[in-house]
């Protein structure tokens, strides 16, 4: 298939996008947008959702959903209220997550790690309970988990996120698996160090500790994982990227860095 075929495939497809607020999340909504797939973009901030919906609406299709992943019975509201014409989503982006904190173990926050199992978890898994049945329904479908370097890897003080960044690993296999029957494919994006708002939330604002992180080295941008989200989106059908990692050049792995 060449690469117009692809991108015309992709055309009219419709995407649910956690996270789209911010980062990766909202460099994928602005690419996918320009190759005309239809976007519901999800985010608690409701003035952020709100201008990227009007920018991108000269593009596509967009809606919009606002709920926090950790409210169980919130999830599945927002996505069973998507009018008709958003209802049949092809793919979903589980990508709405963070650090929170970066201590040793016996100095976390409890409030940190509940936030990071929550989010980062069992939100994923909210907001796929309640987006696989119409792609079992359909027998087609397209799920990409945000996982990370730290979900292959654990590093010093990385402990909780760390863990919910593995558990993001196991479950991209365990969907993977249990969703074969149906040819809904299922992969994972496992990026490096990109420069977002990450550092800032993980360091509660802390700007200066967050800028830190990314001295020395020139780290990811968002726009770098939107478009390998989009090359994951756009292979034919019977191709599925099941594991891809992503780092800047200067990054070997989670602790082997080339920093100046
Ligand atoms: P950002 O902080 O820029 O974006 C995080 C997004 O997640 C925001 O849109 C935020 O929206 C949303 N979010 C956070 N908590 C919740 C919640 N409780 N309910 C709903 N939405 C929520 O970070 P990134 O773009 O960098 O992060 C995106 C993903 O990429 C995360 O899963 C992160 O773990 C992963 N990742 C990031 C890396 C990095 O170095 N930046 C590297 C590897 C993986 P809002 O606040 O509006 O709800
Ligand atoms: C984000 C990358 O190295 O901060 O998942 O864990 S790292």
């Amino acid at each position: 298939m060449d690469k117009e075929q692809n991108k015309n495939s992709s055309t009219n497809r419709i995407a649910l996008i956690t996270g789209a607020t911010s980062g990766i999340g909202k460099a994928t909504a602005i690419l996918f947008a320009v190759e005309g797939i239809h976007l519901i973009l999800c985010g608690r901030r409701q003035d952020r959702l709100e201008a990227l919906q009007k920018e991108l609406a000269k593009q596509t299709k967009v809606t919009t959903l606002n709920f926090d992943v950790r409210d169980k019975d919130n999830v599945f509201e927002a996505i069973a209220s998507l009018p008709s014409e958003f209802a049949n989503i092809d793919i979903l982006i589980n990508n709405a997550g963070n650090a929170h904190g970066l201590d040793p173990i016996h100095e976390g926050s409890t409030d940190d790690w509940d936030a990071m199992l929550d989010i980062n978890v069992k939100g994923l898994l909210y907001v796929s309970k309640a987006v696989i049945p119409g792609m079992i329904e359909r027998k087609s479908g397209h799920i990409i988990n945000i996982g990370s370097t730290a979900g292959k890897e654990v590093y010093l003080k990385g402990n909780v996120y760390c863990a919910s960044k593995h558990a993001v690993d196991a479950l991209t296999t365990g969907m993977r698996m249990d969703l074969n029957p149906y040819g809904i494919k299922v992969g994972a994006v496992n990026p490096g160090a990109v420069e977002t708002e990450f550092s800032n939330v993980r360091f509660k604002g802390d700007g200066e500790k967050a800028d830190a992180v990314y001295n020395g080295f020139k780290p990811l941008v968002a726009e770098d994982v939107a478009e390998t989200l989009y090359f994951v989106v756009t292979r034919p059908p019977h191709v599925n990227i099941a594991d891809l990692i992503i780092t800047p050049t200067a990054q070997a792995s989670a602790t082997v860095w080339n920093k100046s």
